[in-house]
């Protein structure tokens, strides 16, 4: 037994509260090293009456250096104690939060007490992380509201680009508006998703609006919150929830307190609503006060101060309380302060308790995750595996594995259930460019989003096989005319999105791993919920794979792979989903 190599932290992913009466305890041992592992647990305050209750864990993930178990607890009066018991051969040691116990202590409860137990305090209700539960269902889809589609050619800017023939610059525009998504929805409906998610649509002066200048304000070339407000009913009617975004780290230069710091200074009453470092301000070449990476344009907020504060958490409330959105996505999340978003979460979810709030972060984030400010995050450490195994080719199938486990254990699992799980997005190349265009590869990373834990998003476009290399070209104007659109990958996602709505299994069933060895480029796993199971082959290598299947007997629910008694066959690039009969 490697010692060394076991780890296990109270109150964090480690042990956390799934409901008030669940308790997850997890813990990390070397990988292979063990033969069982139990966990011992009772009434903190009554072990010496009741002694433990012992719980074998079970393994639920693996990576190259660790295997990670975990057992639920439901503590009768919602508080307890614990410790944990390896058993390898004829060895047996038990770990507490003092440290590793021989087994004769291990067998005397008193000594055992005295040395101390891990705890879990007590459940208190107001303290689990309860992430809308609509977020479980959800297939959202981006959009960029200047490229999507151009509904009303009377608020467009001055000398806009041809939507056919464009191309996507830094610094110029389309037409598209609000009214244009309007017109289109039954594109989405036809898809299949349920929740949409805009970039910034409030008034600013670039095509990506990420430099606001009125919060509380749909841009003009967009529409106005009227249309805004129709849109949002509209989207409603149709089974389509919509997201917004939140730049509140900063404003945009032409945001009027900043502008009046740039008129009077020091004598600005809003000069302390930005982190100005000399006076006169000054922003190009070389802005004097704080922004948004080097960007003069994006002035960074004072989020501590009270009337900051004040302004923004009523922008926070108005569009989800008043317009009727149903969450937001927070921009550069990590830079602003814990506290604000504790206070912003009160506000989003006393306007809204099913809103949902998410934060883009682009590695772990725990501590945002602990259910006082984000719902989730975007999962960019995910994304980035998918990317690299199935369309990049440079990470096998066992190191795509250990990634993916890691991050399902670097999360409690009702975060996990409830990720955001883009492959692509405005900040990024598109899907079919990363994968050299090669649709295979495209349906293999598609196919895995869709049939994984947490909420897929497909960026607009992508399911007409739309191309793209990195901000800007990856925003190029949709592509309406039917005539070059992709009608087969169109299919594709309808069929995986359609599948992936029918089973609950495929949404926040269970999920693990089967097959994914070292040197391999292909995968086997497997996802159950109510009684319903699939397995699923996916084959990101260059040569045909047969793989042998758990026992039971299996049916095609889709994919280019068949199925013979125990062992299914999937040629090179292809995959085949199985529901067991
Ligand atoms: C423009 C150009 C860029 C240029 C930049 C220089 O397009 O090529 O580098 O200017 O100033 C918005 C626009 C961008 C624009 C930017 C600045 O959409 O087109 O860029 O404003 O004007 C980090 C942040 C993350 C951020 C990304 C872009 O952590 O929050 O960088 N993403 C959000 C939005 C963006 C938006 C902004 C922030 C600003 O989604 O669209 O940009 O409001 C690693 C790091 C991450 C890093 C990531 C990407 O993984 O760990 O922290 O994200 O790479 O760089
Ligand atoms: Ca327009």
């Amino acid at each position: 037994m490697l010692l060394e190599a076991i780890y296990h932290r109270p109150k964090s992913n480690y042990a956390y509260a799934y409901d008030e009466n669940t308790v997850h305890i997890r813990i990390r041992t070397k990988r292979d090293d063990m033969d069982q592992v139990f966990l011992l647990h009772c009434d903190k305050y009554n072990l010496h009456e009741t002694g433990f209750t012992k719980v074998e864990m079970k393994k639920i993930a693996s990576d190259t250096l660790f295997d990670y178990y975990q057992a639920e607890a439901s503590p009768e009066h919602r508080r307890f104690a614990y410790m944990f018991q390896f058993i390898k051969g004829d060895q047996s040691v038990g770990m507490n939060e003092v440290g590793f116990v021989t087994d004769k202590q291990f067998d005397d409860a008193t000594v055992l007490f005295a040395t101390g137990l891990f705890e879990y305090p007590f459940l208190n209700a107001i303290d689990v992380n309860k992430p809308p539960q609509w977020v479980k269902d959800a297939i959202f889809y981006q959009i960029f509201p200047e490229r999507f589609g151009n509904g009303d050619t009377s608020n467009d800017p001055e000398n806009i680009d041809s939507w056919e023939e464009g191309t996507p610059e830094r610094d110029n525009f389309f037409g598209g508006d609000l009214q244009g998504v309007i017109d289109h929805l039954d594109h989405l409906v036809e898809l299949g998703i349920n929740c949409i998610y805009f970039t910034p649509i409030f008034e600013a002066t670039t095509n990506h609006k990420y430099d606001t200048v009125d919060y509380m304000k749909v841009d003009p070339h967009f529409g106005d919150n009227d249309l805004a407000k129709t849109l949002v009913d509209k989207c409603h009617e149709k089974g389509i929830k919509v997201m917004l975004d939140a730049v509140f780290n900063h404003s945009g230069y032409f945001f009027g307190p900043f502008q009046d710091v740039v008129e009077n200074g020091e004598a600005s009453k809003y000069k302390d609503w930005f982190y100005i470092r000399e006076f006169p301000v000054v922003g190009d070449p070389k802005p004097n006060y704080h922004t948004f990476a080097f960007t003069g344009q994006m002035p960074k907020l004072n989020t501590e101060h009270p009337e900051v504060k004040e302004y923004l958490l009523e922008v926070a409330r108005y569009w989800i309380e008043d317009i009727g959105c149903d969450g937001w996505r927070l921009d550069v999340a990590n830079e602003v302060d814990h506290q604000f978003w504790r206070e912003f979460r009160q506000v989003v979810k006393k306007a809204n308790p099913e809103a949902y709030i998410l934060g883009e972060i682009w590695h772990n984030s725990l501590p945002w995750l602990q259910g006082d400010q984000f719902d989730a995050v975007m999962n960019y450490p995910v994304t980035n595996s998918i990317l690299e195994f199935f369309c990049k080719d440079v990470i096998d199938a066992e190191q795509f594995m250990g990634r993916l486990d890691a991050m399902y254990l670097a999360y409690p699992l009702n975060v996990n259930e409830v990720a955001f799980n883009l492959l692509d997005s405005h900040d990024t190349a598109r899907l079919l460019t990363i994968c050299n265009d090669d649709k295979k590869r495209m349906k293999l990373a598609a196919t895995f989003q869709l049939t994984y834990m947490g909420a897929p998003c497909i960026y607009y476009g992508d399911e007409i096989g739309m191309n793209g290399g990195n901000d800007p070209d990856c925003r190029k104007p949709m592509v309406w005319d039917t005539e070059k659109q992709d009608h087969e990958l169109f299919d594709f996602y309808k069929t995986m999105i359609r599948l992936r709505k029918e089973n609950r299994a495929l949404r926040d069933g269970s999920f693990n791993f089967l097959e994914a060895a070292q040197g391999s480029k292909h995968i086997v796993f497997e996802r159950s919920a109510d009684g319903d199971r699939f397995v699923i082959v996916m084959n990101a290598g260059e040569e045909a794979v047969e793989v042998t299947l758990p026992e039971g007997s299996y049916e095609v629910a889709t994919g280019n792979g068949t199925v013979d008694g125990a062992k299914a066959s999937v040629d090179k690039l292809e995959f085949v989903v199985l529901k067991a009969r």
